[in-house]
């Protein structure tokens, strides 16, 4: 535990953290390292203006099943009295009008298909008071009962909201900067492999590939093409068979991420990490990647992206870099968002 009684959150935090780097009140934690240098970085890397969109359809993965908690997207026209706004003829209320409206609203499970996690996403019990008592904290010692609420007597779908650390904030600083992409389909193929430090390693001397402090991660796996695939009926065994995850338990792989400055680790698999994993008595989390990145660095994630046509383009081009402009949705409050995110090479 590393102390610094000089912040308004904590006494002591969490070992290997970095809470506390960006300023006592960050909510952006690696993020704060994205910033003009790294747009320039992404901007120098724009030969063609190809332009490649790294998202899957927002409908897949299709079900519930690879999550049952979220549901795909379900979609609704607006309405006003007995009226729903689809193909609505507004002649109907102003007779000689000839104006057709249609206009609509969704429910969406924000992390459902190609998303970021923000900060908010995953926090842990710590005792960062250092009186003895664990409580729910999230990156920078935010706290669960001040800062991600619940706020009561509002309605089934108003009624939770995280004060700090939300979607939003990575929205307003634009996520926009050098992606470096590491395709390791083309070093451990479709099936499933767990990605250590020893094996990262290898994929980016095999592929050439460096990777710089303030560099956005993008990994290829070949879920998403598995997932596309199967055109929204997910077969969730075969899925757990299918391209590489990290290995949230590989302290080198958990180093190696603190020491290389990256921004984000954006993967076009679901958890980036291994979530399969049967969790084993010494095992302090389920999702030990998310609590590194989540928790400890504030360091997004995101899942589910669509890789493969601009890394089949990258190879053909013998280039791994590319401008990456990835900014969730600006939705205040929330913990996770929907992204389109675009690759400029
Ligand atoms: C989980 O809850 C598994 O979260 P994520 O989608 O970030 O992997």
């Amino acid at each position: 535990m590393a102390n610094a009684s000089q912040d308004p959150r904590w006494q002591q935090r969490p070992e290997g953290a970095n809470w506390g780097d960006f300023g006592p009140d960050d909510q952006l934690g690696r993020v704060n390292l994205l910033g003009p240098e790294q747009v320039l970085k992404g901007a120098r890397e724009v030969v063609t203006g190809n332009v490649f969109s790294l998202s899957l359809p927002l409908d897949l993965p299709g079900g519930n099943a690879l999550n049952p908690r979220r549901f795909p997207p379900r979609l609704a026209p607006t309405s006003l009295g007995q009226n729903d706004y689809l193909n609505f003829p507004l002649a109907n209320l102003h007779p000689g009008l000839v104006d057709v409206i249609s206009d609509d609203q969704v429910v969406l499970s924000l992390q459902y298909s190609s998303q970021w996690d923000s900060l908010a996403h995953v926090g842990a019990l710590f005792d960062a008071d250092g009186d003895g008592h664990a409580e729910r904290c999230y990156y920078n010692g935010y706290r669960a009962e001040t800062d991600i609420q619940r706020l009561d007597g509002e309605e089934a779908l108003g009624h939770s909201r995280a004060q700090r650390l939300g979607v939003e904030n990575m929205a307003v600083h634009g996520m926009q900067g050098r992606g470096v992409l590491v395709d390791l389909v083309r070093v451990y193929g479709h099936g499933r492999t767990l990605v250590g430090y020893k094996e990262l390693m290898r994929a980016l001397d095999e592929l050439n590939v460096t990777i710089e402090p303030g560099d956005m991660l993008v990994l290829r796996t070949g879920f998403a093409d598995a997932i596309l695939e199967m055109a929204g009926q997910p077969d969730v065994e075969k899925l757990k068979r299918t391209g590489a995850v990290l290995d949230g338990t590989d302290a080198s792989l958990l180093q190696w991420i603190s020491d290389s400055g990256i921004v984000a680790i954006c993967a076009d698999n679901y958890a980036v990490e291994n979530a399969d994993k049967a969790i084993a008595p010494e095992d302090c989390c389920k999702l030990p990647l998310h609590h590194h990145c989540l928790f400890k660095l504030g360091l997004p994630l995101a899942e589910l992206w669509y890789l493969t046509p601009l890394a089949d383009w990258l190879h053909e081009h013998q280039r791994s870099r590319f401008l990456l402009t990835a900014p969730p949705l600006r939705l205040p409050g929330a913990i996770g968002s929907p992204v389109t995110p675009i690759a400029t090479v």
